[in-house]
């Protein structure tokens, strides 16, 4: 390590780009399981005998899947992929009509994102096993995922904002979500010349409010931040409460080949807002309207339909005239992440290209703004001096740091993407303890509870970025994939290797018992609100009103309620409204119809879906159940019969017992 931080002092910002674009091309580390450094009892360590249950939930983003998979641990097995911002024809989500407006956004319907930070919601610092939250990175929105039904709740769009990486950070009860843009933008946007960015650019801070009890979201304010980057944040807690801090690269303002021009600066900040100042300001009117257009998806638990909202302005606070609220952080070298430790004092700071990494105190922070110890001001934000707020410094502990987590014993976790390792250390000594390597290439990593004031002490896992040799090669792409480590002992030992869904950026994890008592084991009928169920098979019905054709169906085992429909036309706009009447834990029933151009329903008991589909051909169309539900599973099936469009077939439809034609 002494050696590379030589180099990293000698090296121009461009070449050290170079040498992180290199830790991704030839990683030659040493060798884990196959390579002998495993431990004798790692399998045992990791091992969950048949019908028993994993001791975790970890919940882990998705990257460009736009999902989020959740795992168990210690096992690494797969249990769930949750779809939040990306269609998934597996369960129907963003095929069917009750599910569609969940993507609806400001550009219209957007079938994927890009998903990076996971958040539990907390209370008092803790999780609480109520709901995750989810950033959309590419077209700025956070999720909510319910986790009673692991199904995805709420979806806002986030307004002038570009880029929505800093994004949710949540604060210790989860009062808010923060989401600060990547991306400088013109706010409001307009048509401007992009060599106008120092004028014209400029970086908006989200605070959404969250409701203690329903959940759901609203943009409450925005702060109107210098056009710079914002990469990521983390939220005070205890003795910080009230604050929340974001890291940023790119000060210098460049808007081209940034890799080298945004890596001039020898520091960049970490901006510092004190959200209960803030609301101070907002309460008494302090805020600007700002025209924005934006979309709120809520899901509608009883209805079983998502309904999507436009709203049209913003409110805005300028720090400049705002004393008290903002104050800038020097901060080594373009950070990436940034970590506010259990106890609230250190707010870490990961410098990509610096050798050391930075922990601010957040008591220091507080003294230095009571002295005014400033170092000059950026659009009216003072910038407070780097020594006076600086609480210690980890010298040399790796090459390329990304982000830390805690344990419950005092000690930090960081990941490092170049010399591609978790190094341990402790806060407030600031002494490494321990390092091991991880294959390869690591971005995140993840305690249970590692963001939160009670961290747990079991396990790690990284997340990694590579993973070259470790898999059986499956064509150009390798699997994405987390290694788990214990971190109980002394010495943190590698105990697993699984591979992942998509790229997995942040993760959460939860003990099972916070969940696992939660958990909705099948929707009661009776409570069925959706406008289109029925609720026993005497309903089943096909009505016609024009062209638009409405057919009201049950499936329970083995059997669909009408299973023989004719009198429908070409041309027709047909809506299977499909009610699952089992009333049974884990008993789902698909549908899907030949040649419809959407994808499968797979409806949970007690719910009712809707299919859209357009018969474009005269014939007879098979319709069946998808999910082997039964020793009769195949018998579960039916017909259309599909007559011309000036065709007067007769509409009819049944079970078992033909009706007359009138
Ligand atoms: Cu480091 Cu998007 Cu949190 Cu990935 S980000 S690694
Ligand atoms: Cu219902 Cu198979």
């Amino acid at each position: 390590m002494k050696n590379f931080s030589r180099l990293l002092q000698l090296l121009p910002a461009g070449l050290l780009v170079t040498l992180f674009l290199a830790a991704s091309g030839c990683q030659t580390g040493p060798k884990g399981p196959g390579g002998g450094t495993l431990g004798g009892n790692a399998a045992s360590r990791v091992y969950v005998a048949p019908g028993q249950h994993d001791e975790f939930y970890a919940f882990m983003s998705g990257g460009f899947s736009g999902q989020i998979g959740v795992y168990g641990l210690p096992s690494g097995r797969l249990l769930r992929v949750v779809p939040v911002f990306s269609v998934d024809p597996e369960k129907g989500y963003g095929f069917n009509e009750e599910t569609k407006p969940m993507l609806n956004t400001s550009h219209g319907f957007i079938p994927w994102d890009d998903s990076h930070h996971p958040a539990l919601s907390q209370t008092d610092g803790e999780t609480d096993g109520r709901w995750i939250f989810i950033n959309g990175n590419n077209t700025p929105r956070i999720a909510r995922i319910d986790l009673s039904s692991f199904e995805t709740a709420e979806i806002i769009e986030i307004p002038n904002s570009s880029g929505n990486h800093s994004s949710p950070y949540l604060t210790q009860s989860t009062e808010y979500l923060m989401a600060g843009t990547r991306f400088s933008v013109p706010i409001p946007q307009k048509d401007v010349a992009l060599n106008t960015y120092a004028e014209n650019f400029k970086g908006a801070i989200s605070f959404v409010k969250v409701d203690p009890k329903t959940g759901h979201m609203n943009i409450e304010f925005q702060v109107l931040m210098p056009g710079i980057d914002y990469d990521l944040a983390s939220c005070g807690k205890k003795v910080s409460h009230g604050w929340s801090f974001f890291t940023s690269y790119n000060t210098e303002m460049a808007n081209t080949l940034l890799e080298v021009n945004a890596s001039q600066n020898d520091k960049d900040f970490i901006a510092a807002i004190n959200w209960k100042k803030a609301e101070e300001y907002l309460a008494q009117g302090k805020a600007k309207e700002f025209p924005a257009n934006y979309v709120h998806n809520i899901y509608d638990e009883s209805t079983q339909m998502a309904t999507s909202k436009t709203l049209n302005s913003v409110k805005v606070l300028i720090p400049s005239e705002c004393p008290g609220m903002v104050y800038m952080l020097p901060t080594p070298k373009s950070p990436h992440g940034v970590d506010v430790n259990p106890t609230g004092e250190y707010i870490v700071a990961s410098g990509k290209l610096s050798t050391d990494l930075t922990a601010h105190s957040f008591e220091k922070m507080l003294k230095a703004i009571e002295d005014k110890a400033f170092d000059g001001e950026v659009d009216g934000i003072p910038i407070l001096k780097f020594d006076a707020v600086l609480g210690g410094t980890v010298k040399d502990p790796g090459l390329g740091p990304l982000h830390t987590e805690f344990d419950n014993k005092g000690n930090a976790y960081t990941s490092f993407f170049i010399s591609s390792e978790i190094v341990k250390w402790k806060v407030g000594t600031w002494e490494i303890l321990d390092r091991v390597p991880t294959y390869y290439s690591i971005g995140h990593l993840m305690v249970p509870g590692g963001n939160s004031v009670k961290p747990d002490g079991k396990y790690v896992v990284a997340l990694n970025k590579i993973t070259k040799d470790r898999y059986l090669p499956t064509g150009p792409e390798l699997t994405q994939s987390a290694q788990l480590y214990a971190i109980d002992g002394d010495k943190m030992e590698l105990l697993l290797d699984f591979p992942t869904i998509g790229e997995p950026h942040y993760a959460q994890g939860i003990a099972a018992d916070k969940i696992k008592s939660r958990q909705v084991q099948y929707f009661k009928l009776d409570d069925n609100k959706h406008p289109h169920s029925i609720k026993s098979e005497k309903e089943a019905r096909v009505v016609r009103e024009g062209n638009t054709v409405r057919v009201y169906m049950t499936m329970i085992r083995s059997h669909f309620a009408p299973d023989n429909i004719e009198g429908i036309k070409v041309g027709d706009k047909v809506y299977f409204h499909v009610t699952n009447l089992e009333q049974d834990f884990d008993v789902p029933h698909g549908f899907a119809v030949m040649g419809a151009n959407n994808a499968e329903l797979l409806i949970m008991p007690g719910q009712t879906e809707t299919l859209y589909w357009e018969p474009k051909k005269e014939g007879v169309i098979p319709f069946y159940c998808t999910d082997f539900c039964s020793a009769l599973h195949q018998e579960m099936q039916g017909y259309i019969r599909v007559s011309a469009a000036n065709s007067n077939t007769p509409l009819r439809s049944w079970l078992n017992d033909e009706p007359p034609v009138q």
